[in-house]
């Protein structure tokens, strides 16, 4: 079994979830994990004959769109609720689903994730920090339950891993997400076409992004540090989307000798959203966010805040001086 002390847990949830209508819901932004989860899951209950149906705040990015197929897919106006439960997928906090979806489902009846800061919100808990993906733990219970895994559910599933692996290369990257991508492949996951339609299939105008951004690279901190920054401007002249900046931290940490790399982006209702990688764990990027009201995993976390470049960029330079000043450099 791959999560043996889960099984419990999720042997109450499909209980639970019989002769009901359940959304399937997902996180603002969402990313390959958070959309892998929501199809998979909700895929799964309906083969079990629950009726359900995902739901989100904002649109599947269109680099992810080719895996929804046939899976019903809404937007949180287009959908009704018809005495539905919910059940949050790769949501840490359950406002991360939008103030709008949390005024139809106040309470959530399950919250499967796999952040370390998720404190257990909903009736039923399935929280696994070590696992690498939301999707991992989807397909571990799956598996363990030997419940109907086909074709777009299994491709599903392996997008959502090899998103939030970093293509398998994250620490969180271990023989588990291996065996049970191997599994998903004998259940028709094809990593090829992943890579096609996730890597192959850039825009012009995001690259636009990636040249303003590259271009932003600043080193703080003796260069333990780089932060990028895309203002407004950046987008306005681009005509980029704001999906299409996904990604662009890892330049900022992937620096030979860059410990933490940042991202910086304002928004038009005047917040800014920070983004933070770092190369290890030990750096616990987690608690700068949370210190910023944000949160995340060890090496992988973000926040928003009322400001913007201009007058934050100082303070995050501030926070992590006083942070790393505990933490020794990686040897690398
Ligand atoms: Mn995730």
């Amino acid at each position: 079994m791959f999560y043996p002390d889960q099984k419990e847990a999720f042997a109450k949830l499909l209980t639970v979830v019989k002769g009901r209508r359940v959304a399937v819901l997902g996180h603002m932004r969402p990313d390959g994990d958070c959309i892998g989860s929501q199809i998979a899951l909700t895929r799964v209950l309906l083969a079990l004959g629950v009726d359900a149906v995902a739901v989100n705040r904002h649109p599947v990015p269109r680099d992810i769109e080719p895996i929804v197929q046939d899976t019903p897919f809404l937007l949180w106006d287009e959908f009704t609720s018809e005495d539905h439960i919910a059940i949050n997928v790769d949501c840490a906090d359950p406002i991360r689903v939008s103030q709008k979806l949390v005024d139809i489902f106040p309470q959530s009846l399950a919250n499967i994730d796999h952040h370390i800061s998720n404190p257990g919100y909903a009736d039923i808990n399935i929280i696994e920090p070590v696992s690498a993906a939301t999707c991992e733990v989807l397909a571990g219970l799956f598996f363990d339950f030997d419940l109907p895994v086909d074709a777009v559910t299994a491709q599903a599933l392996y997008v959502g891993i090899a998103t939030d692996t970093g293509q398998f290369r994250f620490p969180s990257t271990t023989q588990q997400v291996f065996k049970i991508c191997s599994r998903l492949m004998d259940c028709g996951a094809s990593p090829n076409e992943a890579a096609r339609h996730l890597f192959e299939n850039e825009r012009f105008n995001k690259l636009a992004l990636l040249q303003r951004f590259l271009a932003s690279l600043r080193l703080e901190l003796e260069g333990r540090v780089c932060i990028g920054r895309l203002p407004l401007k950046a987008y306005h002249d681009t005509g980029a989307w704001r999906e299409e900046a996904e990604g662009f931290v890892d330049y900022a940490r992937d620096i030979a000798e860059v410990e933490i790399g940042i991202l910086l982006e304002e928004y038009e209702d005047g917040t800014l959203k920070g983004s933070l990688r770092a190369k290890d764990a030990k750096y616990r990027v987690d608690q700068v966010a949370k210190f910023f009201g944000g949160g995340g995993h060890t090496c992988a976390a973000g926040f928003n805040v009322d400001s913007n470049i201009e007058k934050f960029y100082h303070e995050i330079v501030a926070k992590l001086e006083e942070h790393l000043a505990d933490v020794a450099p990686v040897e690398v």
